[in-house]
């Protein structure tokens, strides 16, 4: 059975503080704008409790050049003065704790920033002590030009070698993402004793756990080896060497023995993983590493697996989701783990505009009817900022001059290069960006319909003239927080209340069944979630959802698989009514008595 847990019974929202709200109006010196920050987060907090979450997981905020958004850190102990400071941080977490929530930290551990201490002692020469912190390997020689080469052939995720030469000592250095963040070696044990003590130092300033950056990439195969030169779909050549390496569970239990002491909350992000067995060996209950992870199957339904690169769309099928969501639910609650059910994150298209419709008139049903079906899942479920408001990816109108991200901008580079004079690719690749570009979830979050203030992302007393770092979607004359809060059918109501749910029928959502039904139908996407629990009660009618999605866009017709009586939202087994979803009892009985959609 599924052992009892807070943070099974919790639901996170994810912040990209960047993108969330600005209280301090503090000017980024580079380029003049003005991002979201600590106080901004604070002066929000009802409204997150309102919403009804329970665990608010921040995108970094520790000290950082900002290469990649602060997911190069520099200081693992210090607040980046963009977002404020140590009290601001100490405050939000006191706020939340005032308000029955929880804060989740993101450790961004496989790597550092380039400025970090540790990397600038371990380049300037091979004998200093910190030189084995991170991969530093002399060039290969070209055997037939003598010209220098990287060690191996691994690929960075963000585009190009993963390795670069650095002069000072006439090496090479790894790094998986962007030449700024190069790998910390973990098998070296004064790594992992440094990352053991930053865990420390947070978990006893108070917080309640961590978000771990790619943290299924920290053990590298041995040696080094090459990889399969040009694998399919956006896995990078070596993924094979340093995906779930050999030592990853040994250093995953290490980091688990110190959140068990403070029962603290994890999940880690797992690219690159598609088998369900291998996550498993990081999140079973038993096995004393992590409490759930994030897997990828989910963020890959309409992209192309078989190019080189992830900048080829394919068209979304609803069977595709099913199966997916089939396999995570069913194999996690079947083998003692725990999923995280996500859609979205600041590293994704929206949701609404990957696989619904995000025209007006379908905009908040399809915001609905992703909350349905993604917030009734077995697992922890996590909504990403502005999710809750329906917001979509970015407008057809954006020029290039408008993206910010560096996966995207180092991508276009390659394209203009590659076809410096053929417009048609370049509109190709520009409208992927549209769709599965990151930037498409770090427009600013979009509180009122103030232009002023672009969507009251800015404060009243902002400097004139200064703007938000990452432009706001135009759309917020009509989508904002202010009037879906005073709303009570917009998307935002119905999150609440989907949310509410769980917390009300935790043996149905949180600790109940789960099966997928209909397992060939072309758009609906169904499935039932019951209480398991042993009945107490002689003949005592246990509780069933189904939940039910159609993702055709018209009225179809379905045969419920399951009696009247057995369901939750029947107004007749007398439920409160404040638990009932008046979208959700859209069903008839039909001439059997069966249920008809
Ligand atoms: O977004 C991706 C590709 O488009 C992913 O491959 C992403 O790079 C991968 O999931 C790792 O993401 C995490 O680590 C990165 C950081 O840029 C992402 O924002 C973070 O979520 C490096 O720290």
């Amino acid at each position: 059975p599924t052992q009892r847990a807070w943070w099974k019974e919790s639901t996170v929202y994810q912040i990209y503080p960047a993108s969330f709200k600005s209280a301090r109006s503090t000017v980024d010196k580079s380029d003049g704008t003005i991002r979201g920050d600590i106080r901004g987060i604070i002066q929000q907090l009802d409204y997150l409790s309102q919403l009804g979450v329970d665990i608010v997981w921040l995108s970094p905020i520790l000290q950082s050049p900002q290469v990649d958004m602060g997911y190069d850190i520099s200081d693992y102990r210090a607040i980046d003065p963009l977002y404020g400071t140590m009290e601001d941080h100490d405050a939000l977490v006191a706020g939340l704790h005032d308000r029955g929530m929880k804060y989740v930290m993101d450790l961004v551990v496989n790597h550092t920033s380039d400025q970090h201490e540790w990397f600038q002692a371990s380049r300037s020469s091979k004998a200093n002590p910190y030189r084995d912190w991170y991969f530093w390997r002399p060039p290969r020689l070209c055997r037939k030009t003598g010209e220098r080469q990287p060690p191996n052939n691994w690929e960075s995720f963000f585009g190009g070698s993963a390795w670069t030469f650095d002069d000072t000592t006439g090496e090479y250095y790894l790094h998986s993402f962007a030449t700024e963040q190069p790998d910390l070696n973990w098998d070296n044990p004064a790594v992992r004793d440094a990352v053991h003590s930053l865990i420390r130092f947070w978990l006893d300033k108070g917080i309640d756990g961590f978000r771990m950056d790619v943290i299924n990439l920290i053990s590298k195969e041995p040696g080094l080896p090459d990889g399969k030169i040009l694998r399919p779909g956006f896995l990078q050549s070596g993924l094979e060497h340093f995906a779930c390496g050999p030592r990853l569970h040994e250093y995953l239990r290490g980091i688990g023995s110190i959140l068990r002491e403070y029962d603290a909350f994890s999940v880690g992000e797992m690219p690159g993983v598609y088998d369900t067995k291998e996550i498993l060996k990081a999140v079973g209950q038993d096995r004393g590493e992590l409490a759930m992870a994030f897997q990828f199957d989910i963020v890959r339904l309409d992209v192309a697996t078989d190019m080189p690169s992830k900048w080829y769309h394919r068209d979304f099928d609803p069977k595709d989701l099913r199966h997916v969501v089939a396999k995570w639910n069913s194999f996690m609650l079947q083998n003692g783990g725990w999923h995280a059910a996500f859609m979205e994150n600041h590293d994704q298209g929206r949701s609404i505009s990957r696989y619904c419709d995000d025209s007006d008139r379908y905009r908040t049903k399809s915001a609905k009817l992703l909350a349905a079906h993604m917030g009734l899942q077995f697992g922890t479920v996590f909504v990403y900022q502005g999710q809750e408001l329906a917001q979509i990816n970015v407008p057809e109108s954006w020029e290039m001059e408008e993206y910010k991200d560096i996966e995207v901008v180092n991508h276009w580079k390659e394209v203009l290069e590659q076809f410096p004079d053929d417009k048609e690719m370049q509109e190709k690749f520009k409208m992927q960006y549209r769709l599965i570009g990151r930037d498409c979830a770090r427009t600013p979050m979009q509180w009122t319909p103030d232009e002023k203030t672009y969507a009251g992302f800015l404060a009243h007393n902002a400097p004139e003239g200064v703007k938000p770092w990452m432009s706001v979607h135009p759309d917020h004359n009509v989508w904002n927080a202010q009037a879906q809060v005073a709303d009570e059918s917009s998307a935002f109501h119905y999150w609440r209340r989907i949310l509410r749910l769980r917390k009300e029928y935790k043996d149905v959502f949180v600790y109940g069944g789960f099966e997928m039904l209909d397992m060939k139908h072309p758009f609906i996407v169904a499935y039932l979630r019951k209480d398991d629990s042993p009945t107490t009660e002689q003949g005592a009618a246990k509780k069933k959802c189904l939940v039910l999605a159609n993702f055709s866009g018209e009225d179809i017709s379905w045969s419920v698989p399951v009696q009247a009586a057995d369901i939750l939202f029947d107004g007749s087994t007398g439920l409160k009514s404040g638990a009932v979803i008046p979208e959700l009892r859209n069903y008839i009985e039909d001439e059997d008595g069966g249920l008809e959609v």
